[in-house]
This record gives C-alpha cells, structure tokens and sequence, in this order.
C-alpha cells in the first residue's frame, strides 16, 4: 500500500505533510561495532621517565612506529594491518638484550571469554549483542541480547600469538583474579623482541543469512590465517605488505614544496597553518586520505563506513554505518580521480545487495518497480526508511532518493576507467533498477515531473505562511539526482546498445522534470518555492549536487544556474561540520575559485580537541582524522576528492588541467591522477601556470583539453595533430600510449 502524502503537499498543508510522512517509517539500522581489544602492559617502564618520545605513520609504507628512550636504551613498536596475511602486525624491540617485558591479555565491550591454549594462543571469542539502540536514541537497554537463534548476533574470535626473537620465554598466566581460574594471559620475559600476531574474524556469512545459524566457523578461520601468518619471518610478511599497500598508494605523487613546519608534529602543524603556509601540511592530507581509504577498502571488504573501520565505542556516533545520504558517497569520491579504483570495488557490491532489499522496500513501501534505499543502510542491507515507525524525523527519513546518487559511482567507476563487462553485467542493471524506481516515484504536477514527498537532506524551510517543515515535492536534490541517473542510464544503454524503449521514456522523462530555479536572492532554489533563508548556514548543500558531484551545471553548459549556484553557496557561508566543509572544497574548485577552496581547506584544519557532537565547528584532530565533530571519516576522503578537482577535472566532457590553482600553490607537480575516458595524466606547473602534462591513454578514446592557448602535443617527440574548436583541443590516442602536452605557459 502507498501511503504517500501527495494530497496535503498539493494542497500546500506541509506540515500535514511532515506528519503523514512519518507512517512510512521502519526500523532503525545497526551497528558497527569494536570486536575486541589487545592489552600490552609493560613491566619495568616507568612513563615518567620516557624521553625522546616519538610516533609516526608512514603513508608510503602504511606503518606505525613508535619509539622511545627509557633507561639508557631505546625501545622500538612498529604496528602494521596486512592485507595479503589478513593479521595485524605488532613487533616490540630494543636495541639492548632482554629488555622486553610485556603481559598480553584481551577483552571486549562485547559478551565473549578469553583463554590460552597449550600453544601459547591466546584467544578471545564472543557474540554480538542482536541489537544496539543508535546512540542518538535515549533508552535504558540499548545493548540487546537475544537467545533466539534467528535473532542471535552473529559470534567472533580474536586470536593473538606472541613470537619471540633471540633470547626471552613466553609463559601462560594462571593468575588472573578470575573465578574461573583459567589461563587467560600471556607474559613475555626477557625478550630481545617479540612479535604479537594478531587475527580475527566472524560468522558473517552474507547479508542475507542469519550469523548465528550459519556454518562459518570464525576460530577456524582466526586460526587458519593466524597460522600462516606466524609461518613466515616477520621481515617477509612486512616486505609482503608494504609491497601490497604501495602498488596502491605510490601511483599518485603530489608535490606542492616542502614547508619549513615540515618536521615538526603535526598536531603542532595544524596548529600554525592559519598563521603560516604550509603547503606541504595540504599534500599531506590528500595523501592521509588515499592511505586511509586502501586501509578500509579493499576487494572482498564492506564499504568503509562513516568511521572508516575505526571505531571503537560500543554505541559509536549515528551507528558507525552507512549514511546515504552524503557521507557514505563522500568516502568514495577519491577513488577513481586519486587511482584507487579497487577500493571502490566494495561499494558497487553494497550498491547490488543493497537493491536486492530495496526491490522488496519499493514494492511493499511504494507498490513501484525497481530498487530504493532510504537515508541509512548497514550490514545487513537495510533499504526502507528509517525511525521506529514514526518516531524519526522525516528531515532525515523520508529521502527514497539514495539508490538514485549511490548509482552514479557504478556510473563513475565505469567513466573512468572503461569495463564494458562491468558496465553490461553489473552497472547498467542496478542503474536501470534505479531508473525504474524513479519513474514510477515522479508524478504529475503542474505539467511537470515531481518527486513528492521530497525532503533536501537534512535541512527544513519556512513557507510564507509560517509553515516550518521538510516535506515538499520536487526538491532541487531530487531532480538533480534524477537528472543524473537518466542520463546516465541513457548514456549506459546507448554504449552497450540496448533497452532503446526504455532509453526513450527515459529521455521524454528528462525533459519533463521540474527544473532547477534561481530564486529572490540570486540563488539556486534549494526548495520547489522561493523559501530559501539567506541566513541559513545548514551543513547540507544539497541543492547543489547538480555542480559537484553532478555534472547538470557547468559554466558553460548553463551559465546562469552555475552563477546562482556559486550564489548558494556564498550565503551558505564558510563553516559547518568536517565533511561539509569538504564538500565546500569540491563545489569551490567546480567554480574555478582555487583561493576560496584553499581557504576552505584551512578552515578544515583547523584543530578539534574534544568528541562533543557539534553541526557548525568542525575541523580534523590530532592525527588529521576529519573532526565533524565526533571523528568522522568522510571529510578526510572528501577533502582529497577536493585537493584532485582543484588539479584535474573531466566531468564536463574534456580534460581541465589546473582548473581551480591556488595562487599559494604556484609551483608543483602531480602524478598519476586518473580522467574520464581512461586516461592518467602528470601535471607540472610553474608560476601558477602548466608547464607540462603527460597524458597516458589506457583505453585509445579520443582526448579532449581545455586550452585557452595553442598547445603542443607529442608522442615519443613526434608531434600529434590537434586541432582547437572553441577552446578545447582534440586529440586522438592509441591504448598504451602517453602523450606530452607542453606549451600553455603565460
Ligand atoms: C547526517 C549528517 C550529520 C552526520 C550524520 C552521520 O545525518 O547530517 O551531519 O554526518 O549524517
């Protein structure tokens, strides 16, 4: 049964609206929640009398170190998560004998029990609780246990082996204190140095199935891995991961100079870049984000969700899940442009189970073909709207509208880097899955498509008569999120050469949505009215999705609407929460504004110390995780979407090199960022101008650059005909090759 609030939003009753839109509601998501902890406690260091004190990731090497004087000698912890042993990595040493003295022991926020085995194992297993309440959600049980085997959370096991180098002994610890009077700790004593090799895992077996009835054994597989793991000399297995993470991460340099505050911390850094440039502090933020994204993301993985995989609380903030209307996206907007179109490979996996629950959501919630999610997605998929049967505000529930904007990545993934096979077998059908929902969710109003009910992510309007509410119909980020999917449905069909039926209802479609508006201030309507409050400085920008990540607005594809936009966000202001001011970076270099982006990226780094939830103040904390506040991970692979688009853009058809330059950046060179049309390009600018670029051409499509000025274009020295048509320079490539471009200067 629909039960669509289409009468009262027609009639102009929205608060009404807001009410009825409440009956639509279901259940709240789940959670991602800590496993387990390790405990080293060392005997013997007294932390008074630490000097020397030093901690440092290597983003080329994806290791943690941190290393110490105590005593006269120096003591070394190097921490590394491998992805080819699935086993974290923990290996204490001194540069004097015998001086490693460490107890291990293990514990969990979760139910579990610990114990040693005769091998010196040390293992820990547990059961999720079958339901966690979010944390937004005040109540007296929030973390529930449920007997039922259908309702069980799924169980988990956490397996430690310590290995010792040179002289030292592991010994089984009895005495615990525990009533049980089991084995529960290790010791090592005397040790040179000692390796801790650490996995886990869970009975997860699918989105589909219960964890609690399913066959997958997680000490099994704990053990398995734990035991090829240790099977190796510890040099291999870090040579073995530090070759896994830099086949991802060293196929992009940046170079933006070397900052004098460069060897300083950099939580110092942070502190000191309003007052003084520090480049350099930049450089490392976009790469910090593609290291943090090939941490999280891999083949095989779930998406990184809104803590990446760093979440540590057991009621962690808005779930630690999937948030769709935004967040979740964000996290992948550096994949493809940075060259780390792998680790998007855990989305599109996401975005075909999740329409395989949204099928069931647009039928029983909607009575409409195709898929749909809602604002909130976890594990286990879920698709229909969130809040307890009405208990959620629609500002945020009522949003059918996230299978629309996830499609673009299936889209995106493809236009980058060119997998017909994947286009034809996985992204093309969930898109079209999409499309269909969205026809059948558009009505008729005023000679007009509509969406109704339609909400603007997470933000409410005034109406002239007093009304302050968040249902309407035809959002602005509505239509342009059904702009974006026609088109590129329309575009994917007529590539691999099908549906022509379905490619015509999508065109006439096109034409018929209602389309975006410039209201009374000079702005993009973010509502179907002119209600916008130019004083509204909400987080949410969505109105603008068109511009960035949407391709519907360009400068010269619709001039007066990308001027209005800019207007939008000029009244939308400077501030709001990390992943909005990321956002802010992207919107900025569409605009070609480089200095506003560069003044958005310092208003990101700007130091968060506390945890408090806060909508306007964000920033990045300490270790430059992105500060909404709480920690949240999207704003950090935003920003690096955002430092690429101020370098390389290709939405609009040709390459832009340097689009969006600030002039604090006015010599550089960046390598490896990737194109639409499947091309690699290396930038070098001197004097805020290019001085080269090398273009590889992976797939042999013809190239197309932005060129205010005549351009030369060689291949192995030999020139390449081009030609200039109103700005943009034609090429043609072959697969395979590279292309030199040279001559923009002055
Ligand atoms: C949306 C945003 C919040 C936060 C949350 C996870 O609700 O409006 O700012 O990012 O998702």
């Amino acid at each position: 049964m629909c039960c669509r609030p289409c009468e009262a939003i027609f009639a102009g009753r929205y608060v009404e609206a807001d009410r009825l839109a409440r009956q639509m509601q279901g259940i709240f998501t789940q959670s991602y929640l800590p496993l387990g902890d390790l405990r080293l406690t060392f005997d013997g260091l007294d932390p008074e009398a630490v000097t020397d004190y030093r901690r440092t990731l290597s983003l080329d090497d994806a290791v943690a170190t941190t290393s110490f004087v105590h005593d006269g000698a120096t003591f070394t912890r190097e921490v590394f998560a491998s992805a080819p042993d699935q086993a974290i990595f923990v290996r204490i040493a001194c540069d004097q004998p015998g001086k490693i003295n460490v107890r291990l022991d293990a514990t969990s926020q979760l139910q579990h029990s610990v114990a040693v085995t005769e091998q010196e194992t040390l293992y820990l297993s547990g059961r999720a609780p079958s339901h966690v309440e979010p944390s937004y959600r005040p109540s007296e049980n929030p973390v529930r246990y449920d007997d039922d085997p259908a309702r069980m959370g799924m169980t988990f096991a956490l397996h430690v082996q310590a290995v010792v180098e040179g002289s030292g002994r592991i010994e089984r610890v009895s005495d615990t204190g525990d009533a049980s009077g089991g084995q529960k700790a290790l010791n090592v004593r005397d040790a040179d140095a000692v390796v801790l090799v650490v996995t886990a895992a869970t009975s997860f077996a699918g989105f589909d199935r219960s964890p609690a009835l399913s066959d997958v054994e997680p000490n099994g597989l704990a053990a398995s891995a734990l035991a090829a793991a240790v099977a190796q000399p510890y040099a291999a297995a870090r040579a073995a991961h530090i070759a896994d993470h830099r086949a991802l991460f060293d196929r992009v340099t940046l170079d933006l100079g070397r900052s004098s505050g460069a060897d300083l911390p950099t939580d110092e850094r942070i502190r000191r870049y309003a007052a003084a440039p520090d480049p350099a502090l930049v450089t490392l933020l976009f790469q910090y984000g593609r290291y943090l994204l090939i941490a999280s993301s891999r083949p095989g993985t779930q998406p990184a969700n809104l803590q990446g995989i760093w979440n540590d609380e057991l009621r962690p903030p808005w779930s630690s899940n999937f948030t769709v209307n935004i967040n979740t996206q964000m996290n992948y907007w550096p994949a493809e442009p940075t060259n780390l179109a792998e680790c998007h490979t855990p989305l599109m996996h996401f975005i075909g189970e999740l329409s395989e629950n949204g099928r069931r959501t647009a039928q029983t919630n909607y009575g409409a073909n195709g898929w749909v999610a809602h604002h909130n997605a976890d594990l286990w998929r879920q698709s229909a709207p969130v809040g307890d049967f009405g208990a959620g505000d629609p500002v945020w529930a009522c949003w059918p509208m996230a299978g629309a904007w996830l499609c673009q990545h299936l889209w995106e993934h493809y236009a980058f880097g060119g997998d017909r096979a994947f286009l034809a077998e996985h992204a093309y059908p969930l898109m079209k899955g999409a499309a269909e929902f969205g026809l059948d969710w558009l009505v008729e109003h005023g000679g007009w498509l509509v969406t109704a009910p339609a909400t603007s992510p997470e933000n409410k309007f005034t109406t002239s008569d007093g009304q302050h509410a968040a249902v309407s119909a035809a959002t602005t980020m509505d239509m342009a999120l059904l702009h974006d999917l026609f088109t590129n449905c329309i575009e994917a069909a007529t590539i691999l050469n099908i549906d022509t039926e379905f490619r015509a209802t999508l065109q006439v479609a096109l034409q018929r949505l209602y389309p975006p508006r410039i209201g009374q201030h000079g702005q993009l309507q973010e509502w179907w009215q002119d209600w916008d409050d130019p004083h509204d400085h909400h987080r949410h920008t969505s109105h603008l999705f068109g511009l960035h990540p949407g391709r519907q607005i360009t400068r010269t594809g619709t001039p007066k609407l990308f001027a209005a936009a800019q207007r939008s966000l000029e009244l939308r202001g400077d501030g709001g929460t990390g992943w909005s001011m990321a956002w802010k970076v992207n919107f900025w270099a569409r605009f070609g504004d480089g200095d506003h982006a560069l003044r958005m990226i310092g208003n990101m780094l700007t130091l968060v110390e506390g945890t408090a939830t806060l909508f306007e103040h964000g920033g990045v904390y300490a270790n430059l995780f992105d500060a909404h506040p709480p920690f949240q991970i999207d704003g950090n692979f935003g920003v690096t979407a955002g430092v690429a688009e101020l370098l390389l853009q290709s939405h609009a058809g040709a390459l832009h090199l340097l689009p969006a330059l600030p002039q604090d950046w006015p010599d550089g060179a960046v390598t490896g960022l990737r194109a639409r049309g499947g091309f690699t390009v290396d930038i070098t600018w001197r004097n805020g101008a290019l001085e080269s670029a090398t273009i590889r051409s992976a797939l042999g499509n013809p190239c197309q650059i932005v060129a205010p000025a005549a351009l030369h274009v060689t291949c192995a020295d030999r020139p390449v005909s081009s030609q200039i048509v109103d700005g943009i320079l034609h090429f043609d490539t072959a697969a395979g090759a590279a292309y030199s471009v040279t001559g923009m200067h002055g």
